[in-house]
Formats: C-alpha cells, sequence, structure tokens
C-alpha cells in the first residue's frame, strides 16, 4: 500500500465537526447482507506500532497521539467508556455474506445505545436525511480474512478526563481481520489509521476546559506537511481496536 496515498486529500473538508460522513453521494440503501458487531475494545495505538500507516512517505508508522503522555491520559477513559457501554461504536457490514472472509463492501459505523437486552439500538445521529450511516467506506474489501476500507472519514470521541474530545479524522484506512459468524460481525487485531486537520483539533479543543486543553495543546503538535508548503498542518492519529458480533436495531435503512 505505497504510503496510503491521498494526502492530498480529496476536498470535501468543508464542514469542520459533525459527524464527517464520506462527503459525497452516500450510496442507496443496500439490498442483502447484514452484519453487525460492537467495538469492544478500543485504544490508541502506542508510538512505534508498526501496523499503523506511514502517512508522509518515510517508511515510519504515524501517530502523534501515541506518546506515553497522551495514551496514558486517554486510553484507560477510553477503556472504561468501551466496557461500561458508555461508548458503543457499532460496525456494519453491507453486502458481505458469512462466513464474511472475502468480497467487496460496505463498511459502516454508527454509534449506539444498550437495548437493556444484550442488543443495541443505533443513534440516529449516525444517520443522514436518508437514512444511510454518516460513516461508511464503500468498496471495504475482505480477502482471505483479512480487511482493508479506506480512505474515508471518521469521527471519534475520545473521553478525557471527564471531557470528550472529538475528533474528525480524514483519510482514514482500517485494517483488521474480518469474519462472519452467527454472532454477527467480528474483527480483530485492527487498526484506523489517518489525519486530523489542525483546524479540526483546534475546534475539537475548543469543546474542552481551557486548564485541559493546555496540555492536549502542548502534547500534540501537528507532525504532517499535506501541502507541501513546509508547515505541518495535519497529526497522524492511529487507533487499535477489535469488534465483536453484537445485535444492532433501529437501522433505518432496513425499514
Ligand atoms: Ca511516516
Ligand atoms: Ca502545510
Amino acid at each position: 500500500m505505497g504510503g496510503a496515498g491521498g494526502m492530498g486529500g480529496e476536498g470535501g473538508m468543508g464542514g469542520e465537526g459533525g459527524m464527517g460522513g464520506a462527503g459525497g453521494d452516500v450510496p442507496p440503501p443496500v439490498e442483502g447482507a447484514l452484519a453487525t458487531g460492537r467495538i469492544d475494545s478500543l485504544a490508541i495505538a502506542e508510538q512505534g506500532d508498526m501496523d499503523c500507516q506511514d502517512l508522509n512517505g518515510d517508511n515510519v508508522p504515524d501517530n502523534v497521539f501515541g506518546s506515553p503522555l497522551v495514551t496514558g491520559l486517554a486510553n484507560g477513559e477510553l477503556a472504561t467508556a468501551v466496557a461500561e457501554q458508555q461508548l458503543n461504536l457499532m460496525t456494519i457490514a453491507l453486502g458481505l455474506e458469512a462466513p464474511g472472509t472475502d468480497g467487496a463492501f460496505t463498511l459502516a459505523l454508527v454509534t449506539a445505545d444498550p437495548d437493556g437486552m444484550g442488543g443495541f439500538v443505533a443513534d440516529m445521529d449516525g444517520f443522514d436525511a436518508d437514512g444511510n450511516p454518516l460513516i461508511n467506506f464503500q468498496g471495504a474489501q475482505a480477502r482471505g480474512g483479512q480487511l482493508t476500507a479506506g480512505p474515508g472519514n471518521f469521527q471519534l470521541d475520545v473521553p478525557v478526563q471527564g471531557n470528550v474530545l472529538a475528533l474528525a479524522v480524514t483519510d482514514t484506512i482500517i485494517t483488521s481481520s474480518i469474519g462472519i459468524d452467527g454472532t454477527g460481525l467480528n474483527m480483530n487485531e485492527g487498526v484506523i489509521s489517518g489525519r486530523i486537520t489542525q483546524e479540526d483539533f483546534m475546534v475539537a479543543l475548543d469543546l474542552v476546559p481551557a486548564e485541559f486543553r493546555g496540555i492536549v495543546a502542548a502534547l500534540i503538535q501537528p507532525d504532517l506537511d499535506t501541502n507541501g508548503d513546509g508547515v505541518n498542518d495535519s497529526l497522524s492519529v492511529c487507533i487499535r481496536f477489535g469488534a465483536s458480533g453484537a445485535p444492532l436495531s433501529g437501522l433505518p435503512f432496513q425499514e
């Protein structure tokens, strides 16, 4: 995958914040196979994690959020939010038949709430007016049980010390193992790599209290020059995840 391509971005940076959809045309409701899962492990990758993408072509994976101070601040709370079902990021495979190890499909992500019966109900904030998921990766590929999806856009809300850092990740590539069984969609050893523009990062920071803002701004500096003007303008980020099959109801495109 030479150098994660697409550093120039495909435009569509327009709306800061929000759920950052794929920008262009969202696919019509998908017919056929539907498998769902829930991200049950989620952590900012450690610096030097070789499964993260190299975003600037120097053959070294990039992840400016991977400093031990940042992962120390964020990963414990992320793990708690996931374990206690406060943060429910659901994975949706549209058009991928079991066993889900080979095929082209659309991978979508939405947030959800527990339904009290072991399943989850999709949060309507994750869909556009036509009922299509805002975060979706068309042309995702499963090959021999390995997933590659992207580039696309992704929104991650990181809880830190009682605050939420809403990160809009662009040029996102997702890799993982993948399979579909009776429980749903399973993805392991997952990696989400992408970048956050300095502008979007400042917008996210503005939403957290000033005393916390200073620490984060000092720790996390732009490390990518995406327009070649010699000034770094974006921040690399890499996230580790795993997802297990889980029931998801309330999908507007199913009805
Ligand atoms: Ca690099
Ligand atoms: Ca630049």
